[in-house]
């Protein structure tokens, strides 16, 4: 089999989605997702201009070596750009290879090792009640595990939850958006979310937060502390990442597990982290870690430290994305949970696909590949729209983490 085109497909149904069709001589195609939130076109252009040119003749079947071709063979590595785009073919390399050996990307990483998928999903409310009523709300619609976030009194707006009863999309189209932040309004206010959220749900549901990169070590450490009584199955990004020493105070401190990793973009972002145990739960995802290839030597490494993996899942990760993580996590051993935040109906009705959700687990479906295609008809009535995440600034102005 050889490559025998490459395009890509770069359209807006609600929310902006870069994907790699890669065709062959046999008239099998693959996808992969190249969707970088609000930085889309680096990658598009990244692919068309220097990764495409250098894909056509080659055999599909060699995803290690093509994998190892664009990451080494471009001297400059990694970088959320470079591996985003090293991802797109990967996967849509699995995916080939799953049609053309007519099995699901599951069986070729080694088969299914559970039945289903255990994925948790989004509640939010601008205060107590409502962030209750909306883990409540998703309860009732089958999740064993919801993650909650509320607007903080005396703070504008807070990340994760959305304006004008709209479901969250952390992007918006138009210029960035600025938001307001106060790590001690907010300190003291987590403890009292989760005691509501906990008395009202009881002991069994899994819940779990996320801090979105805004504290100190030991400010986390604080919260972790503070969060004890309420069990949560994760805290999720307590500070940020970049040295990863920074994790090993919090942990001193608390028991409170911890969840970091959606914007690592190589395994080595998270190497101390996993070595010395500092974490619980390994977020990276397919989309910007460099694909399958490069996520399943992670979590391998994170398995031998008893580190389980807790994908990213949100909305810029497109429904391939999505298909993807949920055939690697049917499939390895140290899988511990998948975010799933509900796509629009337009944006399924762009990428038809296999996977289902029930009864608080998703599962990848069992058609050859990954299971999801494009309507590149549909898509292209719905083109690239300029859109940013929102930033962030304390009560004071200074930028912060957003
Ligand atoms: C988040 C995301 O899902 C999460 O845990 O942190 O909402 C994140 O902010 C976006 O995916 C950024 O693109
Ligand atoms: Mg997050």
């Amino acid at each position: 089999m050889k490559i025998t085109n490459a395009r890509l497909i770069v359209c807006s149904p609600d929310r902006n989605f870069v994907t790699l069709k890669i065709e062959t001589d046999e008239g099998i195609y693959g996808l992969g997702d190249a969707t970088l939130n609000g930085r889309e076109l680096a990658v598009a252009a990244y692919l068309e201009e220097h990764v495409i040119p250098c894909l056509i003749g080659r055999d599909p079947s060699q995803i290690e070596d093509i994998w190892q071709y664009l990451y080494r063979g471009a001297y400059w590595r990694r970088g959320p750009v470079t591996m985003s785009a090293i991802a797109a073919v990967d996967v849509a390399l699995w995916d080939i290879k799953g049609k053309a050996l007519n099995t699901p990307v599951y069986n070729l990483l080694g088969g299914k090792s559970r039945e289903g998928v255990l994925v948790y999903t989004h509640a939010n409310g601008s205060n107590i009640d409502d962030a209750v009523a909306s883990v409540e709300h998703h309860i009732g619609e089958g999740y064993l595990a919801v993650r909650a976030q509320s607007g903080v009194p005396g703070v504008a707006s807070s990340y994760g939850v959305p304006k004008g009863g709209k479901p969250y999309e952390p992007a918006e189209r138009g210029l960035p958006g600025e938001s307001l932040w106060s790590t001690e309004r907010y300190l003291n206010f987590a403890p009292k979310l989760f005691e509501a959220v906990r008395k009202s749900v009881g002991e069994d549901i899994h819940l779990l937060h996320d801090v979105h990169h805004r504290l100190t070590p030991i400010e986390a450490a604080r919260l972790g502390k503070s969060l004890e009584p309420y069990h949560l199955f994760w805290m999720e990004d307590p500070t940020p990442a970049e040295n990863q020493e920074a994790f090993r105070l919090i942990r001193e401190h608390t028991v409170t597990p911890i969840a970091t990793g959606e914007v690592f973009n190589s395994f080595w972002d998270a190497h101390d982290l996993i070595r010395h145990q500092w974490i619980d739960y390994i977020r990276m995802t397919i989309v910007h870690g460099g694909g399958i290839t490069a996520l399943k030597k992670a979590a391998d490494f994170a398995a031998v430290y008893q580190v389980r993996t807790g994908f990213h899942g949100a909305t810029d990760l497109s429904p391939v994305t999505m298909a993807a993580a949920l055939h690697f996590g049917l499939a390895i051993h140290n899988f511990g949970i998948q975010e799933h935040m509900h796509h629009t109906a337009l944006t399924d009705q762009v990428f038809p696909h296999h996977y289902k959700f029930e009864a608080g687990y998703m599962h990848p479906g069992d058609a050859p590949g990954l299971g999801v295609d494009i309507d590149e008809a549909l898509a292209a009535k719905h083109p690239y729209q300029r859109a940013y995440l929102p930033i962030a600034r304390k009560l004071d102005g200074t930028l912060t983490d957003w």
